[in-house]
């Protein structure tokens, strides 16, 4: 498709057609509301206000995944880019790139940097960073992509050693099948010399788990009904987020935070672009996150499923979150 802006040093790609958000949002709705229990994938919580959220959610504090995850950038960087040794770091769901700068940093510092390549949603916030980044680091080249990297991975540039980092414990977002086949997928596009950098959030005490995910303040809250308000405006739908509660337990089974919305009433409710009517019970509840949280032992089962192997590992003083790096497994 048509690459939307080029100088020379940024070059944004665009593989977003028109719409395609839009149907996608519409397909997953259709389906996911049809379900016994109702879910809503929780890509959809980020639009301008929700991202807002997100970002205040992340300054609780409760929530400690990014103060963590960003301690142990500050920290072990430097390991990082040594044990990786990359010339481009590609960041999955880049965004503001606030964290990223501690990697550029260390491949300035170690000489191997050439170029960074944000892979995001986002066109504009990837075009403001990148110009941002540019004047920052002398002589890089920043090569964005927009598009869903969930579904359009294949559009990575593949020369050069690559460091693919996905961070903020997103993956956690996957279910165990779907995280499967993501990082099987990432695997089977990397090099061997390439490397993954994954952030997870860890298994801990259920108590603190759940507070990170209902503060105090209500904002994770908000956050959550916000998916409501998406709704309400892309798809012309009528919930009201008066009539629904934030619920977050941490499911010790499957190891996850289960986040979702009970409607407080008997309700239908309108989806008026979907010609779709959809009956809540009082009490009922909605799905509309999972956060996984993981061991190291679990994440080293999940690579090898995936065909990746696990090179390092590191944390935060506290223990709290990880950073690990994979490897494509060698194949007998
Ligand atoms: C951005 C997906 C990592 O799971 O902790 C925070 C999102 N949801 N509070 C997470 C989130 C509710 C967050 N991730």
């Amino acid at each position: 498709m048509d690459p939307a802006a080029t100088t020379e040093q940024v070059t944004i790609e665009v593989h977003l057609a028109d719409g395609a958000g839009l149907d996608d949002l519409s397909d997953d709705a259709r389906a996911g509301l049809s379900r016994t229990l109702k879910e809503l994938p929780p890509k959809y919580f980020y639009d301008e206000r929700g991202s807002q959220l997100f970002e205040q959610i992340t300054e609780l504090p409760e929530y400690y995944p990014t103060r963590a995850e960003r301690s142990i950038l500050e920290q072990q960087s430097t390991e990082i880019v040594a044990a990786a040794n990359p010339h481009s770091l590609v960041e999955l769901g880049s965004g503001s790139a606030s964290k990223t700068r501690h990697l550029l940093d260390a491949m300035q510092d170690a000489g191997c940097l050439q170029r960074y390549i944000p892979v995001d949603i986002s066109a504009e916030i990837t075009r403001e960073t990148a110009e941002t980044l540019v004047r920052e680091y002398p002589g890089l080249r920043v090569h964005g992509v927009i598009c869903d990297f969930e579904q359009h991975l294949e559009y990575l540039p593949r020369d050069g050693r690559r460091l693919i980092a996905f961070l903020g414990g997103t993956i956690g977002n996957f279910p165990p099948d779907e995280r499967n086949s993501f990082l099987s997928r990432i695997a089977s596009l990397m090099g061997s010399e390439d490397g993954l950098l994954l952030g997870t959030d860890l298994v801990k005490e259920p108590a603190r788990l759940e507070a990170a995910y209902d503060d105090s303040a209500g904002v994770t809250a908000e956050f959550n009904k916000n998916v409501l308000r998406v709704l309400n405006r892309e798809l012309d739908a009528d919930f009201d987020p008066d009539f629904f509660e934030h619920r977050a337990f941490y499911d010790d089974e499957a190891s996850r935070i289960d986040i979702r919305l009970r409607s407080l009433a008997d309700q239908t409710v309108t989806i008026a672009a979907l010609e779709m009517e959809v009956e809540f019970s009082r009490g009922e509840e909605m799905r509309t996150e999972i956060s996984c949280k993981f061991t190291r032992e679990h994440l080293e089962e999940v690579y090898a499923a995936a065909g990746l192997e696990m090179a390092e590992w590191w944390t935060d003083p506290d223990g709290l979150f990880a950073l690990s790096l994979a490897r494509p497994a060698e194949v007998a």
